[in-house]
């Protein structure tokens, strides 16, 4: 039966980790994968959390299933989230929000959901993306194509580009779109250029499916909730992928949710349906402790803004790095300019190093990186800045 089987790739970020844990080199650094490790370079948890924990430990309960789409109070609490507490959207019960295995499990049921929907449809993703985004929409059986997003020369959006892409695109295809901090290349939209975008939406009657998986990391928790404000208010329906795998730095406990905003009640309802139907054939229904911790923090005010405290945190510490390499790396490299660090945003710098500068840090420095030369700021700290900072600017 298996005698066939050839050896899979491995992935191109995950497979990065295996080969650094293996790398018996002292003072190896590993800036591949992306995840948030604090100044002592240990994945933090939070206090918010851990209060959480606390307060759940002191009333334990056995583990039920859940139902199928959640535990409520958690999709309650995350649509107050993500769409604000007062949306009209949230009061017409046009929304309907269903937890999911990470920001990942989301896609996979958003995408076997619409594959159902529009089995023939192409789907749109940046260029350059998440790998798993190709994986994730070719493996639920859709051809994959990219659209025109990063580019090189101003180290911004090619929006131009990218509208000519998309304005080719049949109608009803679906356009993955990086609601923040856009993995790997840090470059977002601005407020009007989701409003151009969405306007040829609409207009070429695309469906767009947001993915933010970093909700919080930009500017904040409300501010990088703009294009769902922006797309719920432009009348389209859409789907939304969200994790609190970083925000909440919850990566293992895998949570995270699919909404899907509906043209109305009546359809929400026929939707969660089908969307149960979807979750019953892969897993059941979702396991509960993510969904507690999370739950029990934003339905505490106090645990609430803890969190909130905490995120801010985050993001700060990530901005100082930004702030810091860019300095640095300026002292050591004379005539470049490495400001566009700074103007990157959430956890990636979109470094501009060939494959084989990354390969040289690897070979020569123990220092790790994804091949496209995305590196992970929140992996920086101040005891490996310089010796980042150096080998960096000896294979340039
Ligand atoms: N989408 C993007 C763009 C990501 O970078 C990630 C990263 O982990 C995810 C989705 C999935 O997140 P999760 O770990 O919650 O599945
Ligand atoms: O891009 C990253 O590094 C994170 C973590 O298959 C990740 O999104 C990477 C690859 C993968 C799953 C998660």
């Amino acid at each position: 039966l298996f005698s066939a089987v050839t050896l899979a790739p491995r992935d191109p970020i995950l497979g990065l980790n295996e080969a650094f844990n293996s790398d018996p080199r002292r003072g190896k650094i590993n800036l591949g994968v992306g995840v948030y490790f604090d100044e002592g370079g240990r994945i933090p948890l939070l206090q918010a959390t851990c209060k959480a924990q606390q307060s759940l430990l002191a009333t334990p309960a056995a583990p039920g299933y859940l139902p199928i789409d959640g535990l409520p109070a958690y999709n309650q609490c995350v649509q107050h989230l993500l769409f604000g507490e007062k949306s009209e959207l949230l009061q017409a019960q046009r929304v309907v929000t269903c937890q999911a295995l990470g920001g990942t499990g989301a896609l996979k049921i958003g995408a076997d959901f619409l594959k159902t929907l529009l089995p023939d449809a192409v789907v749109a993703i940046s260029d350059p993306s998440w790998e798993n985004h190709r994986a994730l929409f070719g493996g639920a059986g859709f051809k994959v194509q990219g659209y025109r997003y990063y580019d090189a020369q101003s180290q911004g959006v090619d929006l131009a580009g990218m509208l000519e892409d998309l304005r080719a695109l049949p109608p009803r295809s679906i356009v993955l779109l990086h609601a923040c901090c856009h993995n790997p290349t840090g470059v977002d939209l601005d407020a009007d250029d989701w409003q151009v975008l969405i306007s040829l939406i609409k207009e070429r009657d695309l469906v767009p499916f947001l993915d933010m998986a970093y909700q919080g990391f930009a500017q904040g928790i409300y501010e990088d909730a703009e294009v769902v404000r922006l797309l719920a208010g432009s009348g389209l329906t859409f789907l939304l992928a969200s994790s609190f795998s970083k925000s909440f730095s919850l990566y293992g406990e895998r949570i995270g949710a699919l909404s899907l905003v509906c043209a109305s009640s009546g359809e929400a309802e026929r939707v969660r349906s089908q969307i149960k139907r979807v979750i019953r054939g892969n897993y059941s229904n979702p396991p509960i402790h993510g969904a507690a911790l999370v739950s029990t923090v934003l339905g505490s005010a106090e645990l609430s803004a803890l969190w909130q405290q905490e995120l801010t945190q985050m993001r700060g510490r990530i901005c100082a790095m930004r702030q810091m390499l860019a300095a640095r790396l300026g002292e050591q490299v004379s005539g470049r300019d490495f400001s566009f660090i700074t103007r990157q945003r959430g956890m990636f710098s979109y470094s501009g190093l060939s494959a084989q500068q990354v390969d040289r840090l690897r070979d020569e420095f123990a220092i790790y990186a994804v091949g496209s030369g995305r590196i992970c700021m929140a992996a920086l700290n101040h005891s490996n800045l310089e010796q980042v900072v150096s080998a960096i600017a000896k294979v340039l």
